[in-house]
């Protein structure tokens, strides 16, 4: 199983579907196929690795499937894979998570019924590979990862405005590197009318990486700047996540990052709709300026949002924080 994870990790982390892989193994332990999911309209990882086996001239009549998803059992870009697994009279399965999305659930079921050994193995590192993707399809909403870059007193922007090089080169690079990861980038009408980006991913040294749904949301006009120039980018008139959350889902986004400004962040944390956390956080101090987050009305220390299973990583003077953060209130 746990090759099976390495291969599903060869898929993209970004678009509407989960990452997968599969390993068919022979009675002696023999490997007799492997396949990952490459997107979205592509083989998921089942058919794939049997159409290995067969182009291998591997016989997997009573083998066992190592899956890192449970099967679908639906039609939807493709045919079920639990047809495809009992077309080719394969043995038992062993999948580490359990199917989420409701459309493509109960393939388990759906084997055990048809005489084949199928039960769940639970492996953690099936689900953490796709941690943001199973919170989205459970939620029913895209993951957001809220994202800023800070000084050490919390400071976004300083006081005349200017919020270019709170971080380093390092930092911005980490950052285009995540956008390259996720379905869309959402910011205010603010952010856009006194920064003008580009909200492209720009990774360094990364040929032609994939570019996120750019989305504005608010209601201010912003005609002409640069967020509307070449890729795909929509604008969402209104001051409600859950509007923007919405307009994403319906676009098949399954992570988004929000980019700010503080008004947006803040609201997304106000009404329970932050997921994940990423603080950069510049060795600067500025006393005054923007505060990367406004007022949650949390009025003592025991109503503090906390975070889980945090990271910290060293960017060069910089660091970032990582953490995740339980459900709020929807
Ligand atoms: C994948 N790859 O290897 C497996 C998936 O959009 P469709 O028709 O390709 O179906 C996607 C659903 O199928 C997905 O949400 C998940 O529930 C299930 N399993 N999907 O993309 C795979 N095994
Ligand atoms: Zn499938």
């Amino acid at each position: 199983m746990m090759r099976a994870v390495e291969l599903a990790a060869n898929g993209p982390a970004w678009g509407p579907n989960p990452r997968v892989g599969c390993v068919i193994v022979g009675a002696d332990g023999a490997v007799l196929g492997e396949g990952w999911h490459r997107g979205a309209g592509t083989p998921h990882a089942e058919p794939a690795a049997l159409t290995d086996a067969r182009e291998r001239g591997n016989d997997v009549a009573g083998a066992t499937a190592y899956v890192t998803l449970e099967p679908c059992s639906h039609t939807g870009r493709t045919g079920p894979c639990t047809e495809a697994l009992a077309a080719a009279r394969i043995g038992a399965v062993r999948y580490a998570v359990a199917d989420p999305n409701p459309q493509a659930a109960g393939g388990g079921e759906v084997l055990r019924a048809r005489g084949i050994d199928a039960a769940h193995a639970p492996l953690d590192a099936a689900a953490a590979l796709n941690r943001r993707w199973l919170g989205a399809v459970e939620r029913g909403r895209p993951w957001v990862i809220a994202k800023w870059a800070q000084t050490l007193d919390g400071r976004t922007a300083a006081a005349d405005g200017t919020s270019f090089w709170v971080t380093g080169e390092e930092a911005r690079a980490h950052a285009h590197g995540v956008r390259a990861e996720v379905d869309a980038i959402l910011v205010g009408t603010g952010t856009v009318l006194t920064d003008d980006p580009s909200l492209s991913a720009r990774p360094p040294h990364v040929e032609d990486p994939h570019q996120p749904l750019r989305a504005v949301m608010g209601l201010r006009d912003t005609f002409g700047a640069k967020v509307w120039r070449d890729e795909d980018a929509i604008a969402v008139r209104s001051h409600d996540p859950r509007d923007a959350l919405a307009a994403l889902a319906a676009r098949e986004v399954r992570t988004v990052v929000v980019e700010g400004g503080g008004t947006i962040t803040s609201a997304f944390l106000r009404a329970g709709l932050v997921d994940e956390v990423h603080a950069y956080i510049a060795p600067a101090i500025l006393g005054s300026g923007t505060n990367a987050v406004g007022d949650l009305g949390i009025a003592t220390m025991s109503g503090a949002l906390r975070g889980r299973d945090v990271t910290a990583t060293a960017l060069g003077v910089d660091t970032l924080v990582t953490a995740f953060f339980q459900r709020g209130p929807q």
